[in-house]
Formats: structure tokens, sequence, C-alpha cells
């Protein structure tokens, strides 16, 4: 008999290259997606199978954290072995903005998983991961942060994924599920979503190198965040879940660097070199030289700057995680670096530029990218 898995969130970037890795392990994959006016399944669209096809094994279901009997009718349908619950509100700035949807689906949610589980008989069956975060431990208690450092969340965001692993442990605990919290790092890769730093960060390089845009307008430049490769991290959730008993781990590379610094990186890739200079808010980016003939850039120009809109009310200035406990228990070691993510990253960005500026040329409207 195939495992069935069911990933809530399966559109989001980590649903799609779970996905992707649980097909090819055998597995039959079912996923929760929203019901939206405009097609939503872009990073899952080359899983697709013909709803008339036999053999199929991947299913798409509408659904909403937020919505207590979908869960419930879902998991009773699915039955599944494994549930990734990767469903979220998951941008820690517009938390501020939406506090309370954000408790809803991102805390609330993780209740309504583990009681559907609970409520249909399926303690002993089903396996739950619970998509927790590096964002649990907010104001820099101790680093590097481990398993057993205290959490100090600092943002609604925190504050709702504080829930889902309380929750989340207490349901282990207290009916003896087999569910676990994954505490994973930063991770991204190509399909990251536009308004995180990272892909903001590639995007807008790809743009300036190929004369689309002007200027990159970020937030805190001095934050630090242990970034890893989403493919790598998916496979530590797959991980979590083989384990004899359930535990809860940290997922990190060991490794910080500041938004700064990942901003050098990315414009390196194209080429250039982007010098910073100034202070606070007045602090800029300056490409002082450019070595790839292709990119037509103007040396001097200035192309970052610091717009304080991007500022949090309340930040999470250093992230750095200790992987001790997912080495020696999980064997797991990523096989990207940042050198490679950031790589990958600008590549695409660029391909998809490319094509973009192409379809300009030629007469072909291209969409607004608002950011
Ligand atoms: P994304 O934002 O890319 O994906 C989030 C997914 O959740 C999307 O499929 C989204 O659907 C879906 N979703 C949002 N709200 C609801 C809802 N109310 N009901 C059902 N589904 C919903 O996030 P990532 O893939 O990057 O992250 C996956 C999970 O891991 C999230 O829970 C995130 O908080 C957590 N996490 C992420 C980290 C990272 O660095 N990426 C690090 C640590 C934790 P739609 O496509 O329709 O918007
Ligand atoms: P984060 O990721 O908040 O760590 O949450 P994000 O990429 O949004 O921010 C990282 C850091 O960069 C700083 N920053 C900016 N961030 C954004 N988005 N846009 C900017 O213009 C900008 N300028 C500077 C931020 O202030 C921050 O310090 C991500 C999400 O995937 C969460 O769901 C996940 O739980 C955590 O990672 C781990």
């Amino acid at each position: 008999m195939k495992k069935k898995a069911l990933i809530t969130g399966i559109t989001g970037q980590d649903g799609a290259y779970l996905a992707d890795l649980l097909l090819s392990k055998g597995y039959e994959v079912h996923g929760i997606k929203r019901r939206s006016s405009l097609f939503n399944t872009d990073r899952i669209d080359h899983l697709y199978q013909d709803p008339h096809e036999s053999n199929k094994n991947f299913f798409l279901h509408y659904g909403d954290l937020s919505d207590s009997t979908n869960i419930i009718r879902i998991v009773q349908q699915v039955q599944p072995d494994e549930i990734y619950n990767l469903g979220a509100m998951s941008h820690v700035q517009v938390s501020f903005e939406t506090p309370e949807y954000t408790a809803n689906a991102d805390g609330i949610g993780t209740l309504r998983v583990l009681e559907a589980v609970r409520l249909l008989g399926l303690t002993k069956k089903t396996k739950i991961y619970q998509a927790s975060t590096s964002e649990l431990y907010g104001l820099v208690q101790a680093v590097p942060q481990s398993e057993t450092t205290p959490f100090y969340p600092r943002s609604p965001y925190a504050v709702a994924k504080l829930y889902g692993y309380w929750i989340t442990v207490n349901y282990r605990e207290a009916y003896d599920m087999y569910a676990c919290n994954g505490i994973l790092f930063n991770h991204e890769s190509p399909l990251r979503g536009e308004t995180f730093v990272t892909r903001k960060i590639t995007r807008a390089v790809a743009k300036i190198a190929l004369n689309l845009q002007d200027k990159l307008y970020l937030g805190n430049l001095d934050a630090q965040r242990d970034w890893g490769h989403a493919k790598d991290y998916v496979e530590a959730m797959y991980l979590i879940l083989q384990q004899e008993k359930p535990e809860d781990f940290v997922i990190a590379t060991g490794i910080t660097t500041h938004v700064r610094d990942f901003v050098r990186m990315a414009f390196a890739e194209v080429g250039i070199t982007v010098e910073f200079r100034g202070e606070g808010v007045d602090e800029k980016g300056y490409i002082v030289s450019c070595s790839k003939a292709e990119y037509q850039v103007e040396v001097g120009k200035e192309v970052v700057c610091v717009d304080p809109k991007y500022f949090r009310p309340t930040e999470v200035d250093l992230l750095i995680g200790d992987p001790s406990k997912c080495n020696e228990k999980l064997g797991w070691k990523p096989k990207y670096d940042l050198q490679a993510l950031v790589s990958e990253m600008v590549v695409a960005d660029v391909e998809l530029f490319q094509r973009e500026k192409l379809l300009k040329a030629s007469g072909y409207a291209i969409k607004n990218q608002y950011e």
C-alpha cells in the first residue's frame, strides 16, 4: 500500500518542494488549496494530472485552515498516514496588519488539524508535522538557538506560531499522538514569495542588471538570518516524521548573514560590486564596478536605499540556529550553502526578467509588480 500524505499550504514554496519529494518516494500526495479569483497553483502546476486518469497519485482539495468542518472532512476522506501542516499567513510584517486572521490561520488552524485527527480516531495512524519557526526565538536570549533556548516572539505571526508549537506538544503528551515541531530557520529558493527579503533582492538585482528597475528599497539592513535552501529543508520535514519517537527539531545551517551582505552577494552574481555608504536610514548602496559586459549599468549609480516603511514595529535582530540535534539524530545536513542558493535564485530571476524584457520589447503588455 502506498503511504498517503496530506499537505496544507501545498501551493506555497515548501508545499511545492515537499510534494515533489514525497511523490519521488512513492507517496500518494493530497494537498489543500484555497479558492482564489486567479489561479494560485503556479508552483505545483507541473504535478497536475488529468482527473480522469486512473493511477493518479496527486490530488488537490479546496479548503482553508480557518474552517474546521472542511479540515475534518478532508482528513476523513484522505485517511492520511502523514500530515504536513505548512499552511499559514507566513509574512511577519503583514501579520502586524492582520493579527487576528494570522492568529486564526496559524494558531487555531494548527489546533483544527490536531483535533481532526483526534476526533476521527486517527491518533495511532496519522503522524503530524507542524511548521514551527525560528521566529519563536524573537528577542535574542542566547545564540546559537537550539531546541532548549527560551522563546520570546516579536510579532503577531510569531505569537500565533507559539500557540501552534505548544498545542502540538500538548496533543503529543495528552493523547500520545505522533506530532512534531520542525523549528525551521529561514529557507529560500527561486520559488520563494516575492515579498520576502531574499527574493525581493534577487528579483531587483535581475531587473537592475537588465535596466528594468532603478532602485531597490529595503528596511533593516542590519538584520541577520540563518538562510538555507527550501529543497534541503523539506527533506528534514520528511525525516522528522520517520523517527521512532516523535520529537521536535531545530533545522538550520548554523551560519548567519546580514541582509546587507545578501544584497552584495546577489549583485556579485551579475558581476556588479555594490558598496554601502552612510548610516541608518541614510545608508545607501552604490555600484562601484560591473565586470559583465552584457549588463549596461552606470558605475556610481545609487541602487539600494533604506525605506523606513519596511521597518517592523518589533524586529528580530539575530537568528543563528544550532543544528547539532538534527545532524546527529536525523543525519540531516544541507547540500546547498548560501553562495549556491544566491546563485540559483539570481540566475532564475535573470531568466525570468529576460523573458519579460523580450515580451516588452515585442510590444506585449507585462504585469505590474507590486512589492
Ligand atoms: P508560503 O507563504 O510560501 O506558503 C504558505 C501556504 O499556506 C500557501 O500555500 C498559502 O496558500 C497557504 N495558506 C495561507 N493561509 C491559509 C489558510 N488560511 N488556509 C489554508 N492554507 C493557507 O510559506 P512557506 O512555504 O515559505 O512556509 C511554509 C510554512 O513554514 C509556513 O507555515 C511558514 O510559516 C513556515 N515557515 C517557513 C519558513 C521559511 O523560511 N520559508 C521558516 C519557518 C517556518 P495561498 O497560496 O493560497 O496563499
Ligand atoms: P522573516 O523573513 O521575517 O525572517 O520571516 P523576511 O525575508 O520577510 O525578513 C528577513 C529580514 O529582512 C529584513 N528586511 C526586509 N524584509 C522584507 N520582507 N522586506 C524588506 O524590504 C526588508 N528589508 C529588510 C526584515 O526586517 C527581517 O529582519 C521568514 C518567513 O518565511 C516566516 O514565515 C518564517 O517563519 C521565518 O522566515 C523563519
